[in-house]
C-alpha cells in the first residue's frame, strides 16, 4: 500500500477550502493507503497564537478530522507537536535549505505581505514541512494547490539529502485533484479561500449554520454578466462557485451550466447554499458528539504512539548516516 502524508494548521475553524483540498481526499485515500493524518500545531505558530485559542482549535481540527470521516481505526490521526522527531528532522532539513529557495516561496510572500513584523519561523517552515512529509515515507501528500511549491521544495531536500549522505527518505508526490484544487474566497476571487481571512463573509466555515451559509453564498461577489459560465480567466468568481457546487452536490459542472442556462445568478447562489448545507449538517452533527464523548484525547495518544514509531525510525537512519553519534 502506498503511504500517505497530510496535515492542517490549527490557525482557525477550518473552512470549506480546507474539507475541499484536504480533508475530503483523505477520506477517499484512507481506504486504499497507508495513511497519516495530522493536526500541524508547530506550523501554527509561525504567526503569534494565543494559548487559549491554539488550545481548542488543535482539538476542533482533530474532532473536524473524525466528523468529516476519517476513521482512526484505518488512518492514524496525531498532532505534529506529540512526535518530537518533526522538530529535530526540521532542524537538519533548515540547514539543507538555502535561503533563495525559501525567498521564493509565493505563500512566506503572501503571508508576509504589509506585515510590519515575521517571525523567522514563517520563513522557514517550509523546511519543517518537508521533514513532517519525510518522517514517514509517504509517497503521496494531498494537498490543494497552493502547498504544491512547498512539495517541490520537500522533493528536492529529499533528493538532496539522499544524493549526500545515501539513499534514505522516499520522494513524495503531490496528489492535487483537478476540481477544487483552489477554492477561492467569496469576496475577492484573486485569493484563495483561508480560515484566516480577517473578513468571515469570504469563507464558508464547517461550522457556519445554515442561515449564515445561505447569507455568505447571497453575498458573494459576482460579474455583471448573468451567463452562468464555467470559464476561470474570464468568470472567476461564477466559476468558484460552480466548482464549490459541482464537489458539494457532485454533479459535474457541465450539468451545471446547462441546468442553469438562461437563469440569473440568484437561483444559482440559493442551490449552491443548500448543497453545501446539506453535507455540512451531518459533519456539524457527529462534530457535536465527538467533542461531547471525552474520546478524543485517547484518540489522539494512540495516534502520537504510532506516529512515534515510525517518525523515530526514520530520524534514527537519517542521524547515523550524517554521523551523529546515537
Ligand atoms: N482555498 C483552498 N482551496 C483548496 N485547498 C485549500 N487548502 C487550504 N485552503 C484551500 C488546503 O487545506 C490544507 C490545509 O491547509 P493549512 O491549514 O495547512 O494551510 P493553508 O493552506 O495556509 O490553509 P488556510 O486555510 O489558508 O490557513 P491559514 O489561513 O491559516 O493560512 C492544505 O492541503 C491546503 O492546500
Amino acid at each position: 500500500m502506498k503511504k500517505v502524508l497530510s496535515g492542517i494548521q490549527p490557525s482557525g475553524l477550518l473552512t470549506i477550502g480546507n474539507y475541499i483540498g484536504a480533508i475530503r481526499q483523505f477520506v477517499e485515500m484512507q481506504d486504499t493507503h497507508d495513511c497519516y493524518f495530522m493536526i500541524v500545531d508547530l506550523h501554527a505558530i509561525t504567526v503569534p497564537q494565543e494559548p487559549e485559542k491554539l488550545r481548542e482549535q488543535t482539538e476542533s481540527v482533530a474532532a473536524m478530522y473524525l466528523a468529516s470521516g476519517i476513521d482512526p481505526e484505518k488512518a492514524v490521526v496525531f498532532l505534529q507537536s506529540q512526535v518530537r522527531a518533526h522538530a529535530v528532522l526540521g532542524w537538519i532539513m533548515t540547514t539543507l535549505t538555502g535561503m533563495g529557495e525559501l525567498e521564493r516561496m509565493t505563500q512566506f510572500k503572501d503571508k508576509s505581505a504589509g506585515k510590519e513584523s515575521v517571525g523567522a519561523g514563517l520563513f522557514v517552515y517550509p523546511s519543517l514541512q518537508a521533514a513532517d512529509i519525510v518522517l514517514y515515507n509517504a509517497d503521496l501528500v494531498p494537498v490543494g494547490e497552493d502547498q504544491k511549491q512547498h512539495l517541490e521544495l520537500t522533493r528536492d531536500l529529499a533528493q538532496r539529502f539522499n544524493h549526500r549522505y545515501g539513499d534514505t527518505f522516499v520522494v513524495p508526490e503531490p496528489h492535487i485533484t483537478d476540481v477544487g484544487k483552489r477554492i477561492m474566497s467569496l469576496i475577492d476571487a484573486s485569493k484563495k479561500m483561508s480560515k484566516s481571512d480577517p473578513n468571515p463573509g469570504a469563507f464558508i466555515s464547517m461550522f457556519d449554520e445554515p442561515d449564515v451559509i445561505r447569507k455568505k453564498f447571497s453575498r458573494a461577489t459576482t460579474d455583471s454578466g448573468r451567463e452562468i459560465k464555467y470559464d476561470p480567466d474570464n468568470k472567476p468568481e461564477v466559476s468558484n462557485l460552480l466548482e464549490i457546487f459541482s464537489i458539494f452536490s457532485k454533479v459535474p459542472i457541465s450539468d451545471l451550466e446547462a441546468r442553469y442556462e438562461g437563469q440569473g445568478y440568484g437561483a444559482l447562489k440559493k442551490d449552491i447554499a443548500e448543497a453545501v448545507i446539506s453535507v455540512l449538517e451531518p459533519i456539524q452533527a457527529r462534530y457535536r458528539d465527538i467533542r461531547q464523548s471525552g474520546e478524543l484525547q485517547a484518540i489522539l495518544k494512540r495516534g502520537a504512539e504510532k506516529a512515534n514509531a515510525v517518525a523515530d525510525a526514520t530520524l534514527k537512519r537519517a542521524m547515523e548516516r550524517m554521523g551523529f553519534l546515537l
